[in-house]
């Protein structure tokens, strides 16, 4: 297992030297984030990006991610043109050594939470998601009222989008995965470039909107559509563990041992009520993800895949990107690599 940290590039409050400073992180996870959906990733700003990164002590471990355009996860006649450039800049990132890659099939909204800075009662702030809340937010007058989304969408641009899934069921959304990564896989297979899908977060349809990587079948599924190692997951514990079907342990058992998990993502989560949740510690006494039996599992598995903590709260006074603050995340570190040499060391 390799730990890893997400950095979002110079703009980020969270410098390359802090993250060198956590003890046992040395990769970086990371993208380019001036480029527009659908354009093609350039072979400098990828090698410039990555000397950066090793200019400061860390490897350039997975890029996450080049986003998917809505035109393919819709199925529309640009899907053709855009997917061959999505493989340009798979081959562009391969060629230069990175060797995972994180992506996201989820129509219009990527992760969504209904708060950002929920006050805990140790006075520390964290992300929440409250089903209830988010289907009283009114998406007619654009992305206004839904926390981390506000400029994202015009009015018009949303609901021309919402239209336009209204035609897209789960199935043809399923259909339009497998038509992506027919293409995509074997140009990424070729370029030693590992594709690993991001679940969908949270685990269920929102706004009416199909979202289908969501339990242990989807996943297998996802597998099958193309049978190939090349095609694989980012195992993210916070995006998986709201789904009670799902039982994380076996999960990671079951596609580790094949081979087919590429990224762990380990966020805790801990359960307020159905599809209600607050983002916790990492630890596993605080929140309802075994990250023990959750760890065990890669390690029996052999994982040697890269890891990260994933969101954490703001403590300490610190402000910044909701979730990506660095006190946190780096506590997170710690305790997934100290629980990782004592599952090494006993077992
Ligand atoms: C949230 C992240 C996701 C992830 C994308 C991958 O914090 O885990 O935004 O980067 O879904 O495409």
């Amino acid at each position: 297992m390799k730990m890893t940290f997400r950095w979002y590039g110079a703009d980020d409050a969270v410098t390359l030297e802090n993250i060198r400073q956590i003890p046992g992180v040395t990769g970086i996870v990371s993208a380019l984030y001036n480029v527009p959906v659908g354009e093609v990733w350039d072979t400098q700003k990828i090698s410039d990006l990555r000397a950066e990164i090793e200019s400061a002590g860390l490897t350039f471990e997975v890029v996450e991610s080049i986003p998917v355009h809505e035109d393919i996860k819709l199925g529309r006649p640009a899907r053709d043109g855009l997917i061959e450039k999505y493989c340009q800049s798979v081959q562009n990132m391969g060629d230069l050594g990175i060797p995972v890659l994180c992506y996201n099939f989820m129509p219009v909204f990527d992760w969504t939470r209904t708060d950002l800075a929920y006050r805990l009662p140790d006075r520390s702030t964290t992300l929440t998601y409250n089903h209830d809340d988010l289907s009283r937010i009114d998406l007619s007058r654009g992305t206004g009222e839904l926390p981390g989304w506000a400029t994202a969408y015009t009015p018009d641009a949303l609901n021309a989008l919402l239209a336009a899934y209204e035609e897209v069921a789960e199935e043809e959304l399923w259909e339009n995965l497998g038509y992506f990564l027919e293409r995509v896989v074997p140009v990424a297979a070729e370029s030693n470039v590992l594709m690993a899908i991001h679940p969908d977060d949270p685990p269920w349809s929102i706004f009416g909107l199909p979202r289908i990587i969501t339990h242990e079948a989807s996943l297998q599924r996802l597998l099958d559509l193309v049978d190939h190692p090349a095609n694989g997951l980012t195992f993210c514990t916070g995006s998986l563990g709201p789904e009670p079907s799902n039982n994380l342990p076996d999960m990671v058992r079951r596609f580790a041992v094949r081979g087919r998990i590429h990224f762990a993502h380990n966020r805790n989560i801990r359960m307020t009520a159905e599809r209600c949740f607050q983002e916790a510690p990492h630890p596993s006494q605080f929140g309802s993800v075994d990250m023990f039996e959750v760890l065990k599992a890669y390690q029996e598995a052999g994982f040697r895949g890269p890891m990260r903590p994933d969101h954490g709260r703001m403590i300490w006074g610190e402000t910044g990107r909701p979730g990506y603050g660095l006190y946190d995340r780096a506590l997170g570190a710690t305790y997934l690599n100290g629980l990782w040499e004592a599952l090494q060391r006993s077992g």
